[in-house]
């Protein structure tokens, strides 16, 4: 009986999931008039996480270079990042800096699909170029948003904002401003349009955790790696290119799902 209650809603909540990603989503305007040789960068307090996001502009002011370089990640990822509406204060309180940046409006459902990153909220960079995924002690990631804008006056102009970095659980973890560190000059609009979608991401350290219970404190040295002080030997630094185009929905279908199954079974209990 509790079954058949909780098989309904759960057909239900598929329908409206089903209605809602019928719905067309806002699409972000691509921005290509940034200013040129414009750099800024946002450097993290390092309390855990250490590291840097810089920013530039595209060639001819088309889009963003985002380059992310960061050590002493804890273990208990994956761990998502995203530029988000207002700056950190002076006390560093991650969660004065409100939601994700979304100028668009298209709000935090359904998850973000990577093979169109125009119709994703423009500050969900982990959602549109992948996530920092568990187990590695460092990330770095390079790649081209045509969203974001260094633009002042613009609704996705970022650099009086922040990014945040949060576990799994959204927790905020980290958080830092932009700064500009190079101002540009007026855009050449007239230049060719690059179409680089190349994203690079590179991780290091071991791709799994240890299961023999000699788990990795978390008061281990920043930005050593686990395999080192497993006696394991020392994990390859891994390169892996990843496609902007590549498509998540399978693995987003299947948080869905699964979301849905923990509602229905809390309901069971
Ligand atoms: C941090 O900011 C949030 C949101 O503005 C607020 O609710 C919370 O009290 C602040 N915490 C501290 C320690 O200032
Ligand atoms: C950031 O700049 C944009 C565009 O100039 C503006 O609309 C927005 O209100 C600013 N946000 C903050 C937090 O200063
Ligand atoms: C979120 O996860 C972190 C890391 O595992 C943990 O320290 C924190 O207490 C969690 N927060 C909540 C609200 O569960
Ligand atoms: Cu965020």
């Amino acid at each position: 009986m509790r079954t058949s209650v909780a098989l309904s809603l759960l057909g239900a909540a598929a329908t409206g999931v089903a209605a809602q990603s019928q719905k067309p989503l806002p699409t972000a305007v691509a921005v290509n008039n940034n200013p040129v040789g414009l750099v800024a960068e946002a450097v993290l307090p390092g309390n855990n996480i250490k590291g840097k996001v810089v920013v530039k502009s595209g060639d001819g002011g088309v889009g963003t270079q985002f380059n992310i370089e960061l050590s002493g990640i804890p273990e208990d990822g994956p761990f998502t990042y995203h530029i988000h509406v207002n700056p950190v204060p002076e006390n560093g309180n991650c969660s004065a800096t409100l939601a994700h940046l979304d100028p668009t409006e298209r709000g935090e459902d359904p998850v973000c699909d990577k093979s169109k990153p125009e119709t994703c909220q423009v500050g969900d960079l982990s959602g549109k170029y992948g996530a920092i995924t568990k187990g590695q002690t460092t990330f770095s990631a390079s790649y081209l948003d045509k969203y974001a804008s260094l633009v002042e006056g613009t609704g996705a102009y970022f650099l009086n904002r922040s990014i945040v970095f949060h576990y799994p659980n959204k927790t905020r973890i980290t958080c830092a401003n932009f700064k500009i560190t190079n101002a540009g000059s007026a855009p050449h609009p007239s230049e060719s349009v690059s179409d680089d979608h190349t994203v690079t991401v590179t991780q290091t350290g071991p791709v799994s955790l240890p299961t023999n219970g000699t788990g990795i404190s978390s008061a281990a040295p920043i930005g050593t790696n686990p395999a080192q002080t497993t006696g394991g030997a020392p994990s390859p630094s891994g390169t892996m290119p990843v496609e902007a185009g590549a498509s998540f929905s399978t693995s987003s279908m299947t948080s869905v799902v699964a979301a849905l199954l923990g509602g229905a079974m809390m309901l069971m209990l």
